[in-house]
């Protein structure tokens, strides 16, 4: 059809459509209170419902298509899975979790060889090598929801849109009013980078299994695929080590301020581990070293040099420590950990810190970090490191994260090692918002909103482009976090503008459109519950 002829009839529609509109507002039946949705919506309505192009999505999505329709999600909906993968079936049954507490409705999950018929959800694998590993179409059209991708990573990953394009109280876990009604459209959609991660300290301030699974369904939500486990450093050891008991009976035994600590026996690790990889995160571990150890130092005299073990340490000072790189039971030490950390966990990396050996003279540090990164391997792992240890030889499967030091990172890419890129001033969300926010450290710099949306990992250091970055992370450092309610309070709403920094194109990433966006997605981060810093840079809508 010819553009101008196709114009006029759309605008024909569209005046026909807001007459009816007029008219259906003032005969519309209420949406009944019992939370099941009337099939009176009229036709004319649906046509005036926010359009899926304005929905408040984060990440922001490749492409959006609106077509000005809705789908009703009834008592009649179920979950259509596609036949013979157990995945999609989980998923099926973890996307009626999150809707059926809210919704009353009662979604149930069937498996199918075909397309279910009209009113229902279908999720199924196709292959579509444009949307990669992590990429899906979601098509919903006034008869039906289909979402589409070539792994149910992909699936799942489209569920995270799929649960944004619904009203934000779907979010609630007690039942609401509906109707519950979805804007049509296509979206086609797949990440920039393949690693978007967060990283949680549970060594200055230890942080529960329940907590830790928390954070993991919130970064779920904004397509996050990591989640990087600070799990031993000066204040505590916060992870089992059979053949190094003392490491949490005694360095697990207290945190900063002196509080009791805690750590996670290996069997919780292995459940945090089969939680996250339910929502396609990977769990990778970090033992930092040789700095950063005060609490194996505490715990085994045999590791420090002078063989007498140090105090346990509550402060927040760092650099301070090492373990004795010119001893041979640190290197047996350091592989029994590597070994028993390996074998559960199923990730391909290990995190071995490196960062701040402020006493660690470089010419020891250098053998030590090259012997670390050989006995990662010997165990089946690639190596991350803080963007120190590029001091030493890296080998191309090794991974440097960059925080502070952007000649570090260059040499990364030059010794043809890949980046994870945290900059402190950027990505830290422990960073203060501004000199009046009462948790959170500043060394780095003050981060509002803007600030932590408005860089481009790709352009960020000179002599490091988007072929050398395997991804980005948000680190949160707990030095002054002591619970969930103070690390949501720093993390959001920063960390859903990080995970758009990781997933979407740069080209779709634009701060005056996104603060928009954001606003009316503060409904939503009040709907999960989030304790969020409410910006002043952002027109929030709650409602
Ligand atoms: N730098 C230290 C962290 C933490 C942080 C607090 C890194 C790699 C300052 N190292 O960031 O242990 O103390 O913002």
């Amino acid at each position: 059809m010819q553009s101008t002829l196709r114009t006029q009839v759309l605008k024909a529609v569209a005046i026909v459509a807001m007459a009816s509109a007029a008219v259906s507002c003032r005969t519309q039946a209420p949406a009944s209170s019992t939370g099941t949705s009337t099939s009176t919506t009229s036709a004319s309505e649906r046509l005036t419902n926010e359009r899926l192009t304005e929905q408040s999505l984060i990440p922001m999505p490749v492409s959006v298509t609106a077509t000005n329709n809705l789908f009703e999600l009834t008592s009649n909906t179920d979950i259509y899975v596609q036949d013979g993968s157990p995945e999609l079936r989980n998923i099926g049954q973890y996307l009626a979790n999150l809707l059926n507490p809210s919704t009353g409705l009662g979604i149930g999950v069937q498996t199918t060889q075909r397309a279910p018929k009209q009113g229902n959800i279908y999720l199924a694998l196709r292959n579509d090598a444009a949307l990669g590993d992590e990429g899906y179409e979601l098509t919903i059209t006034r008869d039906g929801v289909q979402l589409v991708a070539n792994k149910p990573a992909g699936v799942f990953r489209g569920i995270q849109t799929l649960r944004q394009s619904l009203p934000a109280r779907v979010e609630m876990t007690s039942q609401q009013a509906g109707p519950w009604q979805i804007p049509t459209g296509t979206i086609r959609d797949y990440p920039t980078y393949e690693y978007r991660g967060a990283m949680l300290d549970v060594a200055r301030h230890f942080f529960g299994v329940e907590d830790v699974k928390r954070y993991i369904d919130l970064i779920a939500a904004y397509k996050m695929n990591a989640l990087h486990l600070h799990l031993a450093d000066d204040q505590g050891w916060r992870i089992e080590i059979k053949s190094w008991p003392r490491l949490t009976t005694h360095g697990g035994s207290t945190q900063v301020g002196g509080g009791k600590g805690g750590f996670y026996t290996q069997e919780q690790y292995k459940d945090l581990v089969r939680y996250a990889q339910e929502r396609y995160i990977t769990i990778i571990p970090e033992i930092d070293m040789p700095g950063h150890t005060n609490a194996a130092l505490a715990s085994y005299p045999e590791l420090n040099c002078d063989n007498k073990a140090r105090e346990l340490y509550t402060g927040i000072e760092v650099g301070f420590s090492t373990l004795c790189t010119e001893k041979e039971i640190t290197y047996k030490f350091i592989d029994d950990v590597v070994r028993e950390l390996a074998a559960m966990t199923p990730g391909p990396f290990l995190h071995m810190g490196g960062d701040e050996s402020h006493v660690t003279p470089m010419k020891d540090y250098i053998p030590f970090i090259n012997r670390v990164q050989d006995i990662v391997e010997k165990h089946g792992k690639r190596m991350i490191g803080w963007d120190e240890v590029t001091n030493a030889k890296l080998k191309p499967s090794t991974v440097a994260q960059f925080w502070a030091k952007a000649d570090y990172a260059k040499s990364a890419a030059q010794q043809g090692a890949k980046v994870i890129m945290s900059p402190a001033t950027k990505a830290y969300l422990d960073m203060q918002y501004d000199s009046t926010t009462k948790l959170g450290l500043h060394w780095a710099a003050y981060i509002e909103l803007d600030s932590a949306y408005i860089w481009d990992p790709a352009t960020m250091v000179p002599g490091v482009t988007k072929a050398h970055i395997l991804g980005v992370e948000a680190p949160i450092w707990t030095e002054t976090l002591t619970n969930m309610e103070q690390l949501e309070y720093m993390a959001f709403p920063r960390l859903p503008g990080i995970a758009e920094v990781a997933w979407s194109p740069s080209t779709v990433r634009d701060w005056n459109t996104y603060k928009v966006r954001l606003g009316k997605h503060g409904a939503r981060l009040k709907a999960m519950g989030i304790n969020y810093y409410p910006s002043k840079l952002v027109q929030w809508s709650e409602q």
